[in-house]
């Protein structure tokens, strides 16, 4: 048994507690002065959540939620039930707070420049995620995280394109849109649009919105098909929307996948079920999980770090043969 430690080792011992004990006043000194961080020293992210009209939605509040735990950001969260004065009266209660920075999902592009100029002023960092504002003045806010709307439209029409390329009369096309004047809705039609113009037999032939939601999409849908005896293809704007269609469809006694072709966006996990099921026949994917890269990006602009001006997200888009493969490790 040793009786004696060696003088040297019981020099670091007491070099140590001496700088825990040094370390431990500088941490009580450094709660009086925090730095405009939170009260514990965290830093506070106020998000401004558009609502939770789909299963996107949902996906993504999680996401946020849960990576800003995981990072060890203070989140201040807010619902807007897909109301823009909601959204600009939960900016300016975090701006009142003085969180440290605030991220918000726009519900519509317009309208925004007002309450970004007091985020501004109030030297309040703002970054933008999943849908993008039309103000001029990029110095509004800090980036953009989220995905290329057009492209997913595009894809959407690319490949219809490709699966009537034999037809030889008119194929005409219902289209669900997402909220009026969203980002993703006014994008989604863009890139479509775009590229079913390849084919003048392929027409949109009625085009209204369903606002994201089951609801709308199965009230839309019945008027659709009321008004219209021959529909040969649904573009809905997001599942949601295109699983509300498929009640209606099957209520006027027609096949959904079969008699009319549906084409969807998103990829949540019931649209991919209905597309392994053949209800649907092709979704673009539309990434809800932006919370990991978002929290990152939080503290980079909150330590000043410049970043880039637009980040975007990785997608991919799926037939009835490859969701059906995808299906079971399907997160969301
Ligand atoms: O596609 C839809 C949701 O902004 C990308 O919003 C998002 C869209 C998504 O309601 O399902």
């Amino acid at each position: 048994m040793r009786t004696h430690l060696p003088s040297r080792k019981v020099i670091a011992v007491l070099t140590a507690a001496l700088l825990a004990t040094g370390m431990a006043a500088c941490g009580n000194s450094d709660t009086g002065d925090n730095g405009g961080k939170g009260d514990d020293g965290k830093i506070t992210l106020g998000f401004s959540q558009v609502g939770a009209e789909s299963a996107w939605r949902t996906a993504n509040t999680t996401s946020v939620k849960e990576s800003a735990t995981a990072a060890g950001i203070e989140l201040k969260f807010d619902d807007a039930q897909q109301k823009q004065e909601n959204q600009i009266k939960a900016i300016r209660n975090f701006i009142q707070q003085k969180v440290d920075v605030i991220a918000f999902s726009p519900v519509v592009e317009s309208g925004w420049d007002t309450v970004l100029k007091e985020a501004k002023d109030a030297k309040i960092p703002v970054i933008l995620t999943d849908r993008a504002v039309d103000s001029a003045d990029k110095s509004l806010y800090k980036t953009f995280l989220g995905s290329d709307f057009v492209k997913e439209g595009r894809s959407a029409g690319e490949w219809l394109v490709e699966q009537k390329k034999a037809a030889t009369g008119p194929v005409n096309i219902v289209e669900l849109q997402g909220t009026t004047g969203s980002a993703p809705a006014n994008d989604r039609k863009k890139g479509f649009a775009e590229a079913i113009a390849a084919n003048p037999n392929l027409k949109i032939i009625a085009s209204q919105s369903g606002d994201f939601t089951r609801a709308g999409g199965k009230q839309v849908m019945e008027q659709f098909l009321k008004a219209n005896p021959k529909i040969d293809v649904l573009f809905a704007h997001n599942d949601d929307m295109g699983l509300g269609a498929l009640e209606a469809i099957t209520a006027a006694g027609k096949v959904p996948g079969k008699d009319i072709t549906i084409i969807t966006v998103d990829a949540v996990k019931d649209g991919m079920q209905a597309l392994a099921d053949g209800k649907f026949n092709f979704i673009a994917e539309c990434s809800p999980l932006l919370g990991p890269q978002l929290m990152d990006l939080v503290k980079k602009v909150h330590n000043g770090e410049e970043v880039p001006a637009r980040i975007e997200t990785q997608e991919t888009t799926f037939t009835q043969e490859q969701a059906k493969e995808a299906l079971p490790n399907r997160k969301y």
